[in-house]
């Protein structure tokens, strides 16, 4: 593990050597999330903390750098210690350069099927009512480093999810002010940030980053644009001066550096909605090109880490983050023999809606050494668990599936 000049930590290299480790438990195409640091003796007492915290300053909570330019940062897994994520160890996940604006010249034009078109100021929009909301995001290829064969896109590992409170004006406000024309169907949202795609099939210049929402979703009260991240303005990274956030759908539906609120009159076909954040889906034997919209239900393991040792007949605490986008977790089960038998964990904090609740597992260690495979494996209220085996369909987005964590036991 080496550091750059900002102090992150680089170990894309050592991830990807990692994906070839085999695994001769039920599932040896999946490979094991790798954790960066070992959590070690003084693992910090999960907290049912709904209250804000400032950012540690050991090294281990620094962000891991995925890709430099643009800017992909992951967030510690290992390190998971509070329900909001600190804004400097929250995840970055960006398609172009990062935009710098001017929050005093900064204006958000809100226009197509719409009967008033209109330009409104960072200062107007100050002034609007605002809410609070907290939400746990999920980039669609988070955990995509455990795919094989290796999956094209950012090689995250578990980190490509964390979560905040966010402060905003509602979308459904600005949406009224303008009056949704009738023949209206779909929300677009557009960020400032532009740049040529460099995989095929592409459009030939410069495109925008946006992605649409139905007019429905758009009017939910919950969708929010937001100004403020954990009672903070939005760092840069994060959209500033604002950013849209749509609570319990994967990350690219939360466009940063909005610019532009374009209502339209049939389904948008943008780049970002069909070509790249898009999976297949089998329906009466079709399949069809289907957009990644509601996060899926996921439990990840903060503890242990991969290939961790731990002693031989001790008490050991199991622990990590599940979430289930628009509905609830209801259980979380924990296998430590590479799922033959499921235990139930315990979650560990109340449930707040869009947000990930803790849950943990005492584990008896067994006097027995050798390579166990703990799996954590969770259900949501619709009755949905995470499936054992990867849906090929889905390509390189919406990784759900159960990974083990290797450790030793000695
Ligand atoms: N304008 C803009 N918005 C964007 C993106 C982007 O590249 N440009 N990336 C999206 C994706 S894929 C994700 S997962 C989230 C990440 O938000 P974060 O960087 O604040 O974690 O932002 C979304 N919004
Ligand atoms: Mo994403």
């Amino acid at each position: 593990m080496s550091q750059n000049k900002s102090g992150v930590e680089e170990n894309e290299q050592q991830n990807i050597s990692r994906r070839g480790f085999v695994s001769n438990v039920a599932t040896a195409a999946m490979l094991p999330l790798l954790a960066q640091t070992k959590v070690g003796a003084q693992t910090p007492a999960l907290q049912p903390d709904r209250t804000l915290r400032p950012a540690p300053a050991q090294s281990a909570a620094k962000l891991i750098t995925r890709q430099r330019e643009p800017e992909n940062l992951e967030f510690n897994f290992a390190t998971l210690d509070s329900l909001l994520t600190p804004n400097d160890r929250f995840y970055v996940r960006s398609h172009f350069a990062t935009p710098n604006l001017d929050a005093e010249k900064w204006q958000l034009r809100v226009e197509g099927a719409v009967e008033r078109p209109f330009t409104i100021s960072y200062a107007e929009l100050q002034q609007m009512p605002s809410r609070k909301l907290q939400t746990t995001l999920e980039c669609a290829g988070n955990g995509r480093v455990a795919l094989v064969p290796p999956a094209n896109g950012v090689q995250w590992d578990q980190g490509g999810v964390s979560t905040a409170e966010w402060t905003g004006v509602s979308l459904s406000m600005l949406l009224a002010r303008a009056g949704i024309r009738p023949e209206a169907v779909e929300v677009v949202l557009e960020g400032a940030d532009s740049g040529e795609i460099k995989t095929t099939p592409r459009p030939a210049g410069a495109i925008h980053y946006a992605r649409s929402l139905p007019l429905e979703r758009a009017r939910q009260q919950d969708v929010i644009l937001a100004t403020k991240m954990n009672g903070s303005d939005l760092p840069v990274s994060h959209g500033f001066p604002v950013r849209a956030v749509v609570p319990g759908w994967y990350g690219m539906a939360s466009v940063k550096w909005l610019t532009r609120i374009l209502v339209l009159p049939s389904s948008f076909q943008g780049y970002f909605q069909t070509i790249d954040y898009a999976i297949w889906e089998r329906q009466e034997g079709v399949a069809r090109r289907v957009l990644i919209t509601s996060m899926q239900v996921k439990a990840s393991i903060a503890r242990p880490s991969f290939r961790e040792s731990i002693r031989a007949g001790s008490g050991y605490r199991i622990y990590g983050a599940a979430w289930a986008g628009e509905t609830a977790v209801t259980k979380v089960e924990i296998s430590i023999n590479g799922g033959q038998s499921w235990q139930p964990a315990r979650l560990s904090n109340l449930p707040v809606p869009y947000t990930w609740r803790f849950w943990e597992y005492e584990w008896r260690v067994p006097m027995q050494p050798g390579r166990y495979a703990i799996m954590a494996r969770a259900t949501d209220a619709k009755g949905n668990a995470q499936s054992m085996q990867r849906d090929a369909d889905r390509e390189n987005y919406m990784i759900n599936h159960v990974l083990p964590v290797e450790v030793e036991v000695a």
